[in-house]
């Protein structure tokens, strides 16, 4: 297949396409390295040391001789490039990660939602009115997230993949219909993905387009068996207040001896796939396509859920790292249950990277590695989601030597 990778610069974008090239795909990043200058604009950097685009492309030509194209557009602002490219690529498959993806930078202020909103609604609808227009016979894979669903919303009941089965009373009796699961997203950048759910919904009964949306937890881990052929090839591991998501921050803490900064008492449940799995299901994903004519598919990628405290616990246990319960810089739910169907994917041939198998070999191999490249000032999550709500002062200010 020739697969574009949309956002293939990024976290989960990087891996991904460097495993379908490695499984013979020809692949094609298109991103405009807007998450790159968001790390300027933070003042922070990647923990690992990632290289610029063109170096990691050479690289992995040298390393697997294997060839991967890179443009450079804007999915949100440049319409009629995408319109070009999408004309002479004609991809078999299009993989979209480019959005801005983390919870609390859509939160900041005013700019920043305005910018998630702008960038992800306008980004996704640009791609497939271009995909209308074009004509392009293509699958379109989209990166979605479980937030869709929002937490606690059907207490212990799994959450489906995608649609509810619902019984509407009538005048006549009762009427079944199946709708797409109730949206309850908990931030602006939560919310982008639930418009997009609406937009692939309406492409897909008008135009006839072949979308696959993936309801992603949240992704661990660092390296897949490509990444780890060169440095030069390092995949990003984002740790700061922003970006960084609850596990990664809690291995790089555990890394430089700071507390493990639980929000709140922990009681939150979320989903987690490690990045291996992210790149597997991809490939799953552009293999088995809906047809033209069907609804949406949409397929929950997560292998586990755990409640933030237990996980924090685990790495106490694992590495003596003491735990702080902090001020939540957002608002939601201090506790909540979440069982999640994701019978398709193991139906596909999915097997789980467990929590157990990896977490350690993150520690150690990649956070111990890298740790100096902490700068512990911009490890307290500081986006709150209200003006007014408090966060917790810095709980280190330097990272104490070997
Ligand atoms: P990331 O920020 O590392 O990567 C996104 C990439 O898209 C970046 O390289 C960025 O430069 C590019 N991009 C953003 N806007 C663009 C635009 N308008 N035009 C072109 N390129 C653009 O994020 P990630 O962690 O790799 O996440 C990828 C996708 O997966 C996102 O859509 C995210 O919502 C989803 N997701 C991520 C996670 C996670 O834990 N990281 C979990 C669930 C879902
Ligand atoms: N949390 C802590 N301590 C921290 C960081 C986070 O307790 O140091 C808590 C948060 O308050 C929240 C939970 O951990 O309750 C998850 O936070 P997160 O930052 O790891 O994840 P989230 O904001 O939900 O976003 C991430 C990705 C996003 C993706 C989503 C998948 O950034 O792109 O869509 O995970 S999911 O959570 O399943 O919706």
């Amino acid at each position: 297949m020739h697969v574009l990778v949309l956002g293939g610069d990024g976290f989960c974008g990087w891996p991904t396409s460097l495993y379908l090239s490695d499984r013979g795909h020809e692949v094609t990043i298109v991103d405009n390295l807007s998450r790159r200058k968001i790390d300027i604009e933070l003042e922070v950097e990647s923990l690992t040391p990632i290289k610029p685009i063109s170096e990691r492309l050479r690289a992995w030509d040298e390393v697997s001789g294997s060839r991967i194209g890179y443009v450079n557009l804007d999915l949100a602002t440049q319409y009629d490039r995408l319109v070009a490219v999408l004309g002479e690529l004609r991809p078999d498959a299009i993989v979209h990660f480019a959005e801005q993806r983390a919870a609390p930078y859509s939160m900041r202020s005013e700019k920043e939602k305005r910018y998630t909103v702008d960038n992800n609604v306008r980004g996704t609808h640009n791609l497939l009115t271009a995909l209308v227009a074009t004509g392009v016979d293509t699958s379109l894979v989209h990166l979605g997230t479980m937030g869709v669903y929002g937490y606690g919303w059907s207490g212990t009941a799994p959450i489906p993949e995608g649609y509810l089965t619902v019984k509407v009373p009538t005048p006549d009796g009762e009427l079944e219909r199946e709708i797409l699961h109730p949206a309850n997203p908990g931030s602006v950048y939560h919310m982008t993905k639930t418009l997009d759910q609406l937009m692939f919904a309406f492409y897909a009964k008008n135009d006839g387009l072949r979308i696959t949306d993936l309801h992603q937890g949240i992704v661990w881990g660092t390296q897949t068996d490509q990444t780890i052929r060169d440095e030069r090839l390092i995949n990003r591991f984002d740790y700061d207040g922003d970006y960084g998501t609850v596990l990664n921050r809690f291995l790089m803490q555990a890394a430089i001896g700071h507390p493990l900064t639980v929000h709140g008492t922990g009681g939150q449940t979320r989903a987690f796939i490690h990045i291996r799995d992210t790149v597997r299901c991809i490939e799953l994903a552009c293999e088995n396509p809906p047809e033209s004519g069907d609804q949406v598919l949409v397929r929950n990628q997560i292998t586990e859920t755990h409640r933030i405290s237990d996980l924090a616990k685990l790495i106490n246990e694992m590495t003596g790292v003491e735990v702080a319960y902090l001020p939540n810089p957002r608002r939601e739910a201090e506790e909540n249950e979440l069982r999640v169907r994701n019978d398709q994917f193991l139906a596909l041939g999915l097997r789980p990277t467990t929590l157990s198998e990896g977490l350690m070999e993150e520690i150690t191999e990649v956070a111990g590695r890298y740790r100096h490249r902490v700068d512990p000032s911009k490890i307290i999550a500081r986006s709150v989601w209200k003006v007014g709500m408090e966060t917790s002062p810095d709980l280190m200010s330097e990272v104490p030597g070997e």
